[in-house]
């Protein structure tokens, strides 16, 4: 039989895998009888289908905005390009608007560096940076909803003084695999893991352990905590301390769960018995930086 017949007679058994990240489903089942492994695969978005893509996006369902940033699943209304996405092909949108030059810079392709900030850099650099930065309104989405309600429902827990747990911007919002939360805290005086030290450690256990307890309560799939993802980014886009919680089977997005991007809570909290009072302001951090980064030019000048 051809190919395809093999395939119109595949009779489902179970789910084998999915992969958010590379958009894959593995599947079992029977073809006449006999065991069959499916992968399927959504197809990345050619050339030619680039320049119109947004055009033929339709169904916007549950739109999200906060600030400049807009988010909703929706999907594709015709067939786009040659191939690859087809009529009624679910796909999420993101729309960033107005963007800012640094938005642009952000997104757009550059080349990358292994940088090891040392904390000269970091008190000659890196806190005048963050000085600019807050001044300019970058930290309005996360005020919104800390303060004025934004987002108010989506919240999936919010514990007062401490913190606001609720579906991070890269999420769909449905699919489990890709579960995608992010906890906020209301403190406004920790920009970054650089302003970590000894005294915050209790307060960064009892967050963690809130989490851990909260998140497997909203979504049963999660079924026990150490399915979780939890981890921090040095250098962050937003400094205003936030904490990422990720499920285990997310392999990421970007570079958003890699070395030299990602630190594990944990081992943020652990760390924190050995950095002396000062913590870790005092350590020298290695990290990834794109040439577009603010940073890059301050530090090469
Ligand atoms: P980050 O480590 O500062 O930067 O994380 P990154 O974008 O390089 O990861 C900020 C996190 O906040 C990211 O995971 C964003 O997707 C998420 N995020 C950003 N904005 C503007 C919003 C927003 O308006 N609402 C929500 N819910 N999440 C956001």
């Amino acid at each position: 039989p051809s190919f395809e017949k093999l395939v119109k007679n595949f009779e489902f058994v179970r789910t084998l895998d999915t992969n958010p990240q590379i958009k894959t489903v593995t599947l079992l089942g029977t073809i006449f009888a006999k065991n069959a492994i499916i992968t399927l695969e959504k197809l990345h978005f050619n050339e030619n289908q680039t320049h119109n893509a947004a055009e033929l996006v339709t169904d916007f369902d549950e739109v999200t905005a906060n600030d400049v940033y807009f988010w909703s699943n929706a999907s594709m209304n015709s067939i786009v390009g040659k191939s690859d996405l087809k009529t009624g092909d679910k796909i999420k949108i993101n729309l960033v608007y107005p963007a800012t030059e640094i938005h642009i810079r952000k997104y757009d392709e550059q080349k990358f560096h292994m940088i090891k900030e040392t904390p000269e850099m970091y008190k000659s650099h890196v806190v005048p940076y963050i000085k600019e930065y807050q001044n300019a309104g970058r930290l309005n989405w996360v005020y919104n909803i800390l303060f004025h309600g934004h987002e108010a429902d989506r919240i999936v827990h919010n514990e007062p003084d401490q913190f606001i747990l609720l579906p991070d911007m890269k999420w769909s919002g449905h699919d489990m695999d890709s579960l995608y939360l992010l906890a906020i805290v209301y403190r406004k005086d920790i920009a970054s893991v650089r302003d970590l030290n000894s005294s915050h450690k209790e307060w960064l256990i009892s967050l963690q352990n809130t989490i851990k307890r909260v998140v497997p309560e909203k979504y049963p799939q999660i079924e026990d905590a150490s399915q979780l993802r939890i981890f921090i980014h040095y250098q962050p886009s937003y400094y205003h301390f936030h904490v990422h919680v990720v499920n285990i089977k997310h392999p990421g997005l970007r570079d958003g769960i890699s070395v030299g991007k990602a630190l594990l809570l944990d081992d943020v909290i652990d760390n924190l018995d050995f950095l002396g009072p000062e913590g870790y302001a005092k350590k020298n951090i290695t990290y990834v930086l794109g040439e577009n980064h603010p940073l890059w030019e301050k530090f090469n000048q």
